[in-house]
């Protein structure tokens, strides 16, 4: 892989050559006309004690002219410095013998740096107005009109101009060609030909700024976004435990060239990692990104992969997470964290899914007061001062929330029902907050007092959301989902059907995932174990109709 700093370092190394060569193009014409100086006041003779301090004088002065030049005409940087070296070069040349001058080679420096510097073209058009120069100098300064022996050899002289500026460029051009190639390599992923993970983050930068020109040049708001697919593999690990590396990158080949043939013309697709892509939709509304994505995930489970037969739905399948900028997220990072959490959601209820980020509160928000605002972005920061205090609290409720969803789907929850549900599951936990963090996490058994203060985290949830109106029918389930079946939970040791529907439910998701999660105080029990669990538990911690339910949703939904 080509190394920035080396490029760099080698860029600074050819930009010393080249001034090397351009100092030297302007003290050489200094000698000659030192020359020029003694001969016209010939009664002198050659002192080096006065010539090198002169040198260095008119050297001195030549050198600021031409810098001040530079800096007044930045611009036309490309043209100055030819134009200075080649008039030197010709001024020289004239006051030393004109024709019969030995300092006509004082234009290869010219030449030579302006081969480095410029392009093939640019130095053989230099080259070939310093032939032109001497063959010029030659022609109208020779008394033996029209040819003279100069002449002859400057013909040789304009050739070999010709040549070297000819033989530089074509060198030159090679490299650059070169060097832009390892830039492309860079950008690429060996295997599939797409773009590579580091890429990907230099071109969402250049993307989402594009986005944020078009937003302000046109207002027009399908232009002015920007979607993201995340794309993954299911089950990947599988196939290649089954059928080896080999085969596996054989799919991953496969499967980039269906998003290469679904994509649309500058739209960017990357291999984020392993078996994950990613790809940039510019221009694309959360609607058409989703068209998109649905047409991938359709075209990957209608190609046929050697051995899907082995895999869980006998097909090779991927899920897909897909984010908005910038009506959801409102930079790059928050982008690529969003499309990351709708396939973690795809991934988690079914696979072979696409998914769109949503945030459950910017949900609420719609349909909230001024009031209640206040109060759901007071729980927006509760929830984030949880994720950034108890990261397990944080990852267990979103673990929740999609069982829930899951639940509520497979039990075919009515609209209200299943929104009010899926609320408290996102809440249900706020209680903790009050919760010191030592007892929590803590491994040892709780004492009395710990017991007492934990089993207040449902009235403290309750006493926070109580004044949001738009939460009303999510206090009884969040109150209740630590009651038992058979009335020995809290707070108010409720039995059976006087324990909200919901809050059961609840009660049975909340400790299925407790038991599946590795936690500080206990390792994490496999879903057959788990299953066990709450089948063992069902018609006294458990009501036994709703543990039936969901021992079967779970066992159909989940292969693990
Ligand atoms: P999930 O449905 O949750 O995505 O399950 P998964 O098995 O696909 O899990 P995950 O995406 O975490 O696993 C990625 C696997 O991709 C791990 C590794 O075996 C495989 N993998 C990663 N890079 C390569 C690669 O370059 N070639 C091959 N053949 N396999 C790769
Ligand atoms: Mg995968």
């Amino acid at each position: 892989m080509l190394d920035l700093d080396y490029e760099q370092n080698k860029n600074k190394q050819v930009e010393q050559i080249i001034q090397i060569i351009k100092i030297a193009s302007l003290s050489l014409p200094m000698v000659a006309f030192l020359v020029y100086y003694y001969r016209i006041t010939s009664s002198m003779s050659f002192s080096i004690y006065y010539s090198i301090p002169l040198f260095a004088l008119i050297l001195i002065v030549v050198t600021l002219i031409w810098v001040l030049i530079r800096l007044k005409l930045k611009a036309a940087k490309k043209v100055v410095d030819p134009v200075i070296s080649i008039t030197l070069a010709s001024v020289a040349t004239y006051l030393t013998g004109s024709y019969q001058s030995n300092f006509k080679f004082l234009f290869l420096f010219v030449i030579i740096s302006s081969s480095l510097e410029y392009s093939k073209k640019t130095s053989l058009m230099i080259a070939g107005i310093s032939a032109l120069i001497v063959l010029g100098i030659d022609l109208i300064f020779s008394p033996q009109v029209p040819v003279n022996t100069s002449f002859e050899s400057d013909l040789i002289l304009a050739g070999i101009f010709m040549l070297v500026a000819w033989m530089l460029g074509l060198y030159v051009n090679l490299e650059k060609k070169h060097i832009e190639e390892l830039k492309e390599m860079t950008k690429m992923d060996g295997l599939t030909g797409l773009f590579n993970h580091r890429y990907f983050y230099d071109i969402i930068k250049v993307k989402i700024k594009e986005c944020d020109d078009t937003g302000a040049k046109l207002a027009q708001l399908n232009k002015a976004q920007l979607s993201l697919l995340f794309i993954d593999i299911d089950f990947f690990k599988s196939y290649n435990d089954l059928y080896g590396h080999q085969q596996g990158d054989e799919v991953l080949q496969t499967v980039s060239v269906i998003l290469k043939e679904s994509v649309r013309e500058g739209d960017i697709i990357a291999r984020y990692g392993g078996d994950e892509f990613a790809i940039i939709l510019p221009e694309t509304s959360k609607k058409e990104a989703i068209k998109i994505a649905e047409e991938i995930r359709k075209k990957v489970q209608d190609t046929y992969f050697l051995g899907q037969e082995s895999m869980p739905g006998q097909s090779l399948t991927v899920s897909v997470g897909v984010s908005v900028y910038p009506h959801q997220a409102k930079t790059e990072v928050d982008l690529v964290k969003y499309a990351d959490d709708a396939l973690y959601r795809a991934k988690f209820l079914w696979r072979n899914k696409v998914e769109v980020y949503f945030s459950l509160l910017e949900d609420l928000q719609n349909d909230a007061d001024e009031k209640e605002k206040e109060t759901l972005a007071s729980i927006k920061t509760l929830i984030a001062v949880i994720n950034a205090r108890d990261n397990y609290t944080y990852r267990h409720t979103e673990r929740v929330v999609l069982y829930c969803t899951l639940v509520a789907d497979k039990l075919g929850l009515d609209e209200t029902t299943r929104r009010i549900f899926i609320h408290a599951a996102y809440i249900h936990d706020i209680g903790k907050i009050n919760i010191p963090k030592e007892v929590l996490i803590k491994v040892s058994p709780l004492t009395q007092d710990e017991r007492l203060l934990l089993q207040e985290h449902p009235q403290n949830a309750v006493d926070i959301i109580k004044h949001v109106s738009i939460l009303e029918e999510v206090v009884p389930i969040i109150l209740q989902h630590h009651e038992r079946y058979d009335g020995t939970g809290y707070p108010n040791q409720l039995k059976g059907a006087e324990i909200d529907y919901l809050a059961r439910l609840l009660a049975i998701i909340d400790s299925f995932d407790a038991m599946t999660s590795n936690r500080p105080y206990q390792k994490r029990l496999s879903f057959s174990k788990a299953i066990e669990e709450i089948k063992r538990n069902s018609g006294t911690q458990f009501d036994p109709d709703l543990a039936k339910d969901f021992i079967k949703i779970i066992t159909e939904s989940f292969v693990r």
